[in-house]
């Protein structure tokens, strides 16, 4: 009993020590790219949408008695199992139905989209809940809004947490990231906590035609990316970069 608990209290010292260590050395860390080697997403691509066979979307659009054009496959309710994003028939304003069906063929969601957009979608799990909440860019030839979207399964709604300026980290360099050059999300899992690489010190000024001054946000962060650009853009200033949980993002920019 008494070997017991000094194996204990020696793990406990062990611990502690290696804690305080990483603290140590966080603090003098200089703000250049980090290595992300665990990223939720990255996970997530390896179960990336894949397009059925007519087949398989007859079979499906017979279960769920609806009129289908493709079928996105995807684990959108973090339970292990794929589930699917069917489009549905296009209507005469260039409306589309998303149905968002699980993999019990049960709709829980069901978005009106438009064709004239490009939707780019990346899904990463940031809280205790464990659908994975939604990276989600709609693009438009006159500008795109880049917003987090939370999830709620059982009213089929999605909020949104915020609105963000996507930056690539490339050679430590920084650029606009286009979702077509965007690769993952940078995270880090940290006790227990994902945490994406951001920053709230920078001079982005947006000029599309998007959503510049959310009414719920005092500021737009930098959420950065790992990816490869394809356009140079204006030299960005940013600095403080830090790994923040989303919840920590929302506090210190909310209105
Ligand atoms: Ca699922
Ligand atoms: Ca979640």
């Amino acid at each position: 009993m008494k070997n017991r608990t000094s194996i204990v209290l020696f793990a406990l010292i062990v611990m502690i020590s290696c804690n305080t260590k990483s603290e140590n050395e966080n603090s003098t860390k200089k703000e250049i790219a980090p290595k992300v080697t665990d990223s939720i997403l990255d996970k997530q691509k390896d179960i990336d949408s894949t397009k059925e066979e007519n087949e398989d979307i007859k079979e499906l659009a017979n279960k769920v008695n609806l009129k289908i054009e493709s079928v996105e496959k995807i684990d959108f309710d973090g339970d292990g199992t794929k589930d699917f994003i069917c489009k549905g028939i296009v209507n005469q304003q260039g409306l589309q139905n998303e149905y968002w069906i699980d993999s019990n063929f049960k709709i829980v969601k069901n978005k009106l989209v438009s064709i004239y957009g490009r939707l780019y979608r990346q899904y990463i799990n940031l809280d205790e809940d464990k659908e994975p909440e939604i990276f989600e860019v709609d693009v438009y030839d006159d500008g795109a809004d880049y917003v987090i979207l939370d999830q709620n399964l059982k009213t089929g709604k999605d909020k949104i947490v915020m609105y963000y300026n996507p930056v690539i980290i490339e050679n430590n360099n920084y650029y606009w990231g286009y979702p077509w050059d965007v690769t993952s999300i940078m995270s880090k899992e940290e006790n227990g906590q994902v945490k994406l690489y951001c920053s709230l010190n920078h001079n982005i000024e947006r000029d599309g035609n998007e959503e510049s001054y959310p009414k719920h946000q005092k500021q737009m962060p930098v959420i950065f990316f790992n990816g490869k650009h394809t356009q140079e853009g204006n030299e960005k200033k940013i600095s403080n970069l830090k790994w923040l949980t989303l919840q920590e993002i929302v506090k210190l920019i909310e209105r």
